[in-house]
């Protein structure tokens, strides 16, 4: 174990998907073993876009269970509700306060999500980074894993850290670093090669949930997007949809990307996706059953979440009144 801290969050709007699990939460699960980790239901993100509240609360802690079925430990990585620690605002402000506009406006996930309709999109839409940045500054954190999608707003943590400390001539705040491990860094939709899969797809075919049944996890990837070229190899930029298949299985499998190429070299589609979707249920299944024996018992899961707040409290406090002794609170 090393004196280093990760911190990630997901945000509690809907099912996880192949991606949120490939991406993010199955790397989270070996590093808690080396690092001190606190992973964060980021609940004060979601509400930049609407949310049914009735849905929203539910959602909390379907991810805290989710987040434990997916095999986090709560003995060993705080796993906390963003909004039960009210220094994640507090530092929110005071970074907004020392962040330039022109930051925010080069953010690509701003332009995507408020779409055509700029105008009447929401502040806490276009000041998401700066929450996020806070969220992770909050915490002295080194390391933020996370996938490809999620590295700008790292960047621009970075950015907002060293001009803080420099600003204020100390060094209040640790410079993290993004921590883009898996080969699954883009997990792409099932219907679309060149789009990310996301939750917000309209289509329910484009992604694979962590809560689909084996019989749908099987009908989504026989349906899943190829081309007309009938071998199968990797070429991200000629095969958009061929590659992430055969991405998402060498991730599943824990293999490289050669190593599935290979394997699948003299296979007809169809049979590959076969094996593909037997590979995704043999792995996803068990994270099906987990999950759906945790989420009913909100008692216990409302406990873990308390008690992961406490803990994350006791040191997002000690940063925030740093933080106010040196901008002159
Ligand atoms: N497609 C993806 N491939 C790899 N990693 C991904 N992540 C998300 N999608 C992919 C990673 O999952 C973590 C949590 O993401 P999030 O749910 O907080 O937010 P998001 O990135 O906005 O997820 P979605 O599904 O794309 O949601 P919507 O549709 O609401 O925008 C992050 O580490 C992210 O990198």
């Amino acid at each position: 174990m090393t004196n280093k801290l990760i911190f990630s969050g997901v945000q509690p709007t809907g099912n996880l998907h192949l991606g949120n699990y490939l991406g993010a939460i199955k790397q989270w699960v070996k590093l808690q073993n080396a690092y001190k980790s606190i992973f964060c239901v980021v609940d004060l993100h979601a509400i930049t876009v609407p949310q049914n509240p009735v849905e929203l609360k539910k959602s909390i802690l379907e991810l805290a269970a989710a987040y434990i079925a997916c095999g986090i430990d709560p003995e060993k990585a705080i796993i906390f509700q963003q909004s039960d620690v009210k220094e994640h605002t507090e530092l929110a402000w005071i970074l907004g306060c020392n962040t330039p506009l022109g930051w925010l406006n080069r953010m690509t996930q701003f332009k995507e999500k408020s779409g055509k309709n700029k105008e009447n999109a929401p502040l806490g839409l276009y000041g998401y980074p700066v929450l996020m940045a806070a969220d992770i500054l909050l915490y002295n954190t080194n390391l933020v894993p996370v996938g490809d999608d999620q590295k700008q707003h790292i960047e621009l943590t970075r950015d907002i850290a060293n001009s803080f400390n420099q600003k204020y001539g100390k060094d209040v705040f640790t410079i993290p670093e993004p921590m883009i491990l898996s080969q699954a860094k883009r997990v792409m939709s099932l219907r679309d090669g060149t789009k990310k899969m996301s939750k917000s797809d309209e289509s329910e075919y484009s992604r694979i949930n962590l809560s689909d049944d084996a019989e749908t996890i099987r009908s989504k990837f026989k349906k899943a997007q190829t081309d007309s070229i009938a071998e199968i190899y990797y070429d991200l930029e000629n095969r958009p949809a061929i590659s992430n298949l055969l991405t998402i299985y060498a991730s599943l499998a824990d293999i490289t990307i050669e190593q599935a190429q290979a394997k699948f070299a003299n296979f007809q589609f169809s049979n590959f996706k076969t094996e593909l979707a037997e590979l995704a249920v043999e792995k996803i299944s068990p994270i099906t059953k987990k999950f759906n024996e945790l989420k009913n018992d909100t008692t216990e899961l409302q406990k873990i979440l308390d008690k992961g707040a406490q803990n994350a409290r006791t040191i997002a406090e000690k940063t925030i009144k740093q933080v106010k002794g040196v901008v002159g609170f």
